[in-house]
C-alpha cells in the first residue's frame, strides 16, 4: 500500500495526529530527540517544512535526523521546490488554493515535479487553504485568507479539491494562531465533502483538539509550538488520547 492509501484507511478506522517539524525551528539533533517523543506518543506521521526555510540541506539534514530516530512515515510540507528533500518518504503535493501568488498554485510544483519523479518521493495531492489569521503562512503563502465567519467559501474550496481530484484537503489558521479553524466551518466542509479533511494551526491541547476532531477533522496537525511545553509529550499524549476517543 501507499503512504496515502495506508492513511486513508486509517482515517476510517479512527482519528489520527499529525506532528509538523519546521527545519527552521530547531538543530536536526533536536528534530531527532522530538520525532522520537512523538513516535513514542503515538502521532501517526511527521511532516516536515515550514515557511521560512533557507536551504535544501536544512530539510534533508533534519529529515535523516528524523529518520534514524523514527519509523513513522516522513511527509514534506513544501513551500516550494527548493525545499523537496530525496529522503522524505513522501510529499503533499499540495496547491495553496487561496493564495494570490500562482508560484503556490502550481508553478512551484512545475519546478519540483522532474525531482519528485526521480527522488521517488510519493506525492500525495492535496487542496490547502489558509484562514484568517494566517499568521506568517498566511503572510508568507501572500493567501487572501477566508473570514473565520465565510463557511461557504471554505466550502467551496474543499470542493472545488475534491472534484479537481485531490485526495486530501488542510484548512489551517497558521502555526501559533491564537484561535484555531471554527468548529461550524470543520463541520460544513465535513458534511459535504468525501475526502479527508486536515485541520491545525493553534490546537495546543487535548480539549480543542477532541473539539476539533469532533467538528469533523480527520488528521489533527499541531506543529512545533508544543515543543515550548516542558509537559510536552504529556501534552501530545493527551491530545492523542482525546482525538482517538472521538
Ligand atoms: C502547520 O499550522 C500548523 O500547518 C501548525 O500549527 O504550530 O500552531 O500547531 P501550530
Amino acid at each position: 500500500m501507499t503512504i496515502a492509501e495506508t492513511i486513508l484507511s486509517l482515517t476510517q478506522k479512527k482519528k489520527l495526529h499529525f506532528s509538523l517539524l519546521d527545519p527552521d525551528k530547531q538543530p536536526p539533533r533536536v528534530a531527532g530527540h522530538i520525532a522520537k517523543t512523538v513516535t513514542d506518543a503515538g502521532s501517526s506521521a511527521i511532516m516536515v517544512g515550514g515557511s521560512t526555510l533557507l536551504s535544501q540541506q536544512q530539510v534533508d539534514e533534519t529529515v535523516q535526523a528524523i529518520k534514524q530516530n523514527s519509523e513513522l512515515p516522513v511527509i514534506l510540507f513544501p513551500s516550494g521546490a527548493k525545499f523537496l528533500s530525496k529522503y522524505a518518504d513522501a510529499v503533499f503535493f499540495m496547491s495553496l488554493l487561496n493564495s494570490n501568488n500562482l508560484n503556490y498554485v502550481i508553478r512551484e510544483h512545475v519546478k519540483g515535479a522532474m525531482f519528485i519523479k526521480h527522488s521517488g518521493l510519493e506525492p500525495i495531492s492535496m487542496g490547502y487553504v489558509i484562514v484568517e489569521p494566517g499568521m506568517t503562512a498566511g503572510r508568507v503563502g501572500e493567501a487572501d485568507l477566508i473570514q473565520r465567519n465565510d463557511v461557504q467559501t471554505a466550502v467551496g474550496y474543499a470542493l472545488a479539491s475534491q472534484y479537481l481530484g485531490m485526495n486530501f484537503f488542510y484548512i489551517e489558521a497558521g502555526s501559533g494562531a491564537p484561535t484555531p479553524v471554527p468548529d461550524e466551518m470543520i463541520q460544513a466542509v465535513k458534511k459535504n465533502t468525501s475526502i479527508p479533511l486536515l485541520i491545525g494551526g493553534g490546537i495546543r491541547d487535548a480539549q480543542t483538539a477532541r473539539q476539533k476532531a469532533h467538528a469533523g477533522a480527520d488528521i489533527i496537525i499541531t506543529g512545533t509550538a508544543i515543543e515550548k511545553d516542558k509537559q510536552f509529550k504529556t501534552t501530545l499524549s493527551a491530545i492523542i488520547e482525546a482525538i482517538e476517543g472521538v
